[in-house]
């Protein structure tokens, strides 16, 4: 496995000089910023961005994300020159060495947690979902933490009125549509694009979702068989639908060549409905094993990139909500960890 760390460019509170001595890490996971859905990326941007991290020995080789525009999910009449400036990021991302481009097809919405510093027993903060809470979320009056500032009420009720008339089934075809659109230029620069699961993987506020479990995939990866189309195995975000067998999902498509990046966090299950706190990355903290995953994808010949996800905030850090340096540091130690365990234990 390559080991990358998600790094927000020049803007990123950590320096890339402590990224440089985290043991074993090969590289950055970036993205230009600074530019909307449906632009084609300024050059000098992404040269910038390759040139910082190459500074500090660190190589630039995957991308999350290039967004998807809300037009090419919705399927508008802009949609295709939005793919077109798609094709354009692909073209200028494969000339920079990119092999692999992280990207989502969530309508609206990212990720979403209703609590983005809950508190945990041991004094750190970190990401938590509580189904209670977001069952009193109000769609038309949206407050919820870290999109408040994504969108003006304004703006997030027309997009959601958009998706009304959307089925599961329409978006699909357009994320087929979309792929299909790409496929060559995917092929010309090697480029293996990792779709991101739904976090949470459920519908949201009436949105469809549709790259939430296994049968999903499935159905993707039918649908569309370049070998370019693959996944991101974020154990996080599809760990948190309860019905969802990671390590089985990991040996699975680890094994067909889907798997081309792989997010790994833990989660912590805390009722009995859809709640969850994201906790430290270690098996024994949460609800997912995570030696069992990684000795999944070890065991079906995954080489691909691995990251460390959200980290908790930890020893008085006030980071970025899942991307402050320490836990994610820490998450890296225990990565290499088992993938050295798993390595191993291959071997025996
Ligand atoms: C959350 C991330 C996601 C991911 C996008 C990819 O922390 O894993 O925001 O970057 O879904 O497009």
């Amino acid at each position: 496995m390559k080991l990358v760390f998600r790094w927000f460019g020049p803007k990123d509170s950590i320096p890339l000089s402590y990224l440089h001595e985290i043991p074993n890490l090969s590289g950055v996971v970036t993205a230009v910023y600074d530019q909307k859905p449906g632009e084609v990326w300024s050059e000098d941007s992404l040269c910038r961005l390759k040139e910082m991290a190459a500074a500090h020995g660190l190589a630039m080789e995957v991308i999350e994300s290039i967004p998807v525009s809300e037009d090419i999910k919705l399927g508008t009449a802009k949609r295709d020159e939005h793919i077109e400036a798609f094709r354009k990021n692909l073209a200028l991302v494969g000339r920079y060495g990119v092999k692999c481009v992280c990207y989502n097809f969530m309508p609206v919405f990212d990720w979403l947690r209703t609590d983005m510093h809950h508190q945990n027993p041991d004094e750190s903060n970190s990401l938590a979902y509580s189904r209670d809470d977001f069952d009193k979320v109000d769609p038309h009056h949206l407050h919820l933490p870290g999109w408040d500032e994504s969108y003006s009420p304004e703006e997030l009720q027309s997009l959601l009125n958009a998706y009304q008339n959307v089925s599961h089934e329409e978006l699909f075809d357009h994320l087929v549509y979309f792929l299909k659109a790409i496929e060559d230029v995917l092929d010309q620069y090697d480029i293996n694009m990792a779709i991101h699961p739904d976090d949470p993987p459920w519908d949201v506020f009436g949105l469809p979702r549709i790259v939430s479990n296994e049968a999903d995939f499935d159905r993707l990866f039918k649908a569309v068989p370049n070998r370019h189309n693959g996944m991101t195995l974020c154990t996080g975000s599809l760990g948190a639908g309860r019905c969802n067998d990671i390590p089985h999902m990991a040996a699975k498509y680890a094994k067909e060549g889907r798997i081309y990046f792989a997010h790994l966090r833990n989660v912590l299950y805390t009722d009995n409905r859809d709640s969850f706190v994201e906790v430290g990355h270690d098996t024994k903290l949460g609800s997912l094993n995570m030696y069992a995953i990684v000795k999944a994808l070890v065991d079906s010949g995954f080489d691909g990139y691995v990251r460390p996800d959200h980290g908790r905030n930890i020893f008085g850090e006030n980071g970025k909500p899942g991307y402050g340096l320490y836990d994610r540091a820490l998450g890296c130690a225990y990565i290499n960890g088992l993938f050295e365990a798993a390595e191993a234990e291959k071997k025996d």
